[in-house]
């Protein structure tokens, strides 16, 4: 077992007369230990505080939070660059509530995550007699989470961790509770006992291999296309297939469109690369191959105008190839004409497989077409970018940044907001995968600091974070854990004085502001400098440029407050069609 010492556990009682015994706090960590888990993201208090500790002292990496919703978040896209669960460590009630925000997101996401919380005593709780911090976790995560489950006994610690473990990484992988009592943790039993109760989880995410027929019904469908389309998604860029997704996207010669997480799974700059051509392929694609991608909202649900129906709700006339595993995703929203169910590792190269020799590549006049409206796009938006107009504006700022990602490929980059997400999605190129962490499904604000510090943390890269001013406030607080752990993040603010944009008045002309406003020129700057960080007030794409190399050089956690023309946002940025009430700007 490696880390566990031939008489007592990592975290164990105490040597001397206890010598052959073991407790909850000790099985907990080695069950984490055995599993490979190296770092837990967390925020300490009753009940586990002391196992934060003695986790820490036993050799895991502890990042320790100002907030439960920063620290899941954390874990989850923890989760998604290592594709082993993130772990989220709370306290009872509140703390646990404010990790299940994290919780639902990585469930939405498909990302695997555990979240850990301690909780009050079973007897008490269930009799509703007002336990100190008093909640039954497990009933209200249910419903969030992928699966959810308690331990009561320290010698079933090894199998909670071992079932959470699975269930968060197998299939579809989601996010998990595991509720830990506060009984629990002190709980001693045998030390031998507790090292044969420990499980280390064998082949946690099986691979799911194909049905031949399904693979087979899938390339006669792209054989016959005669104006094919990949869609890659963030499934497709999780399941680390990378060498073979590029293999298929090269040989079959097929343009692709990557989600939004998938950019950079092959170099955005690759010559089938159709981002610039999107609003052309989606409606004049006869076959579309979806690769871990749901037809979700971001999609708009593969029908209406996006995919060439003549109204919002009808079929554009595609067929759809679906590879991903889980069985229920196929006709969730309209027909696909062939499923292929299996891990994506496992489909990719089966398809590659079946393809043989001698595949023909897509018709010229597809691919032409593509390259003529890609090139026109292109060629609009390098115009754009060459502008620099005073004050500054998202183009004139995400160029610099586009830049800076270009000469550092292996950054990563985080980002939220609505037009700061938006803008920074179409304009800043990725050429490496998983190195782009954003909203995800949901489009939530609130991940930028947790996903930044975790994004430092696993891959021991900088980071830049991209960040609406409304966006930044959510997780703000956060900036106090960069600088404790010195972690080499780099936060823009791309600051226009509020939600959206920042010019909007009360129109009652009454002395409080507009809902949608902040403090004019907040010097954001100044919080990272409070915690002993580098702070930059920048006006200028030059003053940008320079505070961003600086940061990248330097690796010193940095916060660039880039001030933005306040009337430079639209309503909802891309998603104005959502908002029931917005008015085109
Ligand atoms: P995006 O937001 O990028 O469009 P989604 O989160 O909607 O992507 O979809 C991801 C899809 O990938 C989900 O349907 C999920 O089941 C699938 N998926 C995740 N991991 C794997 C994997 N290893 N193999 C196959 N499919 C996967
Ligand atoms: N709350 C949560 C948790 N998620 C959300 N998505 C929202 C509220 C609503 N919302 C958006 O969808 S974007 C956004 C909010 C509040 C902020 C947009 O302002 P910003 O970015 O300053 O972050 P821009 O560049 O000014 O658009």
């Amino acid at each position: 077992m490696g880390t566990v010492e031939p008489q007592v556990a990592a975290g164990g009682a105490a040597a001397g007369a206890q010598a052959q015994s073991t407790d909850g706090f000790g099985l907990v960590i080695d069950a984490l230990k055995l599993n490979g888990i190296d770092t837990i993201y967390c925020l300490p208090g009753i009940p586990v505080t002391d196992l934060i500790r003695k986790s820490q002292a036993a050799g895991l990496r502890v990042i320790a939070f100002r907030h439960e919703q920063n620290a899941g978040y954390a874990a989850s896209i923890a989760g998604f660059m290592t594709g082993k669960p993130g772990i989220c460590l709370t306290v009872s009630a509140p703390g646990f509530l404010n990790g299940l925000t994290a919780l639902a997101h990585a469930t939405t996401n498909c990302f695997p995550m555990i979240l850990v919380s301690g909780s009050s005593e079973r007897e008490v709780v269930d009799l509703q007699q007002g336990d100190y911090e008093e909640m039954d976790q497990l009933a209200i995560a249910k419903p969030l989470a992928k699966a959810a489950f308690r331990v009561l006994h320290a010698e079933d610690i090894g199998v909670g961790f071992a079932r959470a473990i699975r269930a968060a990484v197998s299939g579809r992988p989601g996010g998990v509770y595991l509720d830990l009592p506060a009984k629990l943790l002190p709980q001693a039993i045998d030390a031998a006992m507790g090292r044969n109760s420990l499980i280390k989880v064998v082949d946690p995410a099986p691979r799911q291999i194909p049905a031949p027929d399904a693979v087979k019904r899938a390339l006669d469908l792209l054989k016959g296309a005669k104006r094919p389309l990949i869609l890659l998604g963030k499934g497709a860029a999780y399941a680390q297939a990378d060498a073979d997704i590029r293999a298929l996207v090269e040989r079959t010669g097929i343009p692709y469109l990557p989600m939004s997480m998938a950019k950079g799974l092959l170099p955005d700059t690759h010559e089938l690369c159709a981002s610039a051509a999107r609003s052309f392929v989606l409606p004049e694609a006869d076959v579309v191959m979806i690769i871990g991608a749901r037809l979700n909202w971001l999609l708009s649900h593969g029908k209406g105008k996006t995919w060439g129906g003549k109204d919002a709700k009808a079929w554009g006339g595609q067929k759809f190839v679906q590879v991903d595993i889980s069985p229920q995703e196929a006709d969730s929203n309209v027909r696909i004409d062939a499923p292929v169910v299996g891990d994506i590792g496992s489909c990719v190269a089966a398809l590659l497989a079946g393809m043989g020799a001698g595949w023909a590549k897509p018709p010229a006049e597809w691919l032409a077409a593509v390259a003529e409206r890609k090139s026109r796009n292109v060629a609009k938006m390098a115009e754009t970018l060459a502008r620099n107009p005073a004050p500054m504006n998202y183009h004139s700022a995400l160029n610099v940044v586009r830049d800076i990602v270009r000469a550092n490929p292996d950054l990563c980059l985080v980002n939220e907001g609505a037009n700061a997400l938006d803008f920074t999605r179409s304009i800043v190129d990725m050429y490496q995968p998983r190195k782009r962490l954003d909203v995800g499904t949901w489009g939530v604000m609130g991940v930028g600091m947790g996903y930044s510090i975790a994004a430092a943390v696993v891959s021991g890269k900088p980071v830049i974070a991209v960040e609406g001013d409304s966006a930044f406030g959510f997780s703000g607080m956060e900036v106090e854990t960069i600088c404790r752990y010195d972690l080499p993040v780099c936060v823009v603010i791309l600051n226009n004085n509020g939600v959206y944009r920042g010019d909007e008045t009360n129109p009652t002309g009454g002395r409080d502001p507009a809902p949608l406003v902040f403090v004019k020129d907040a010097r954001y700057e100044k919080l990272m400098e409070a915690f002993g960080g580098v702070g930059v007030r920048a006006t200028t794409p030059a003053e940008l440029r320079a505070a961003l190399e600086e940061a990248i050089r330097s690796r010193r956690p940095t916060l660039v407050n880039a001030m933005i023309d306040e009337t430079a946002g639209t309503e909802s940025g891309r998603i104005t069609n959502l908002n029931p009430t917005a008015k085109k700007k």
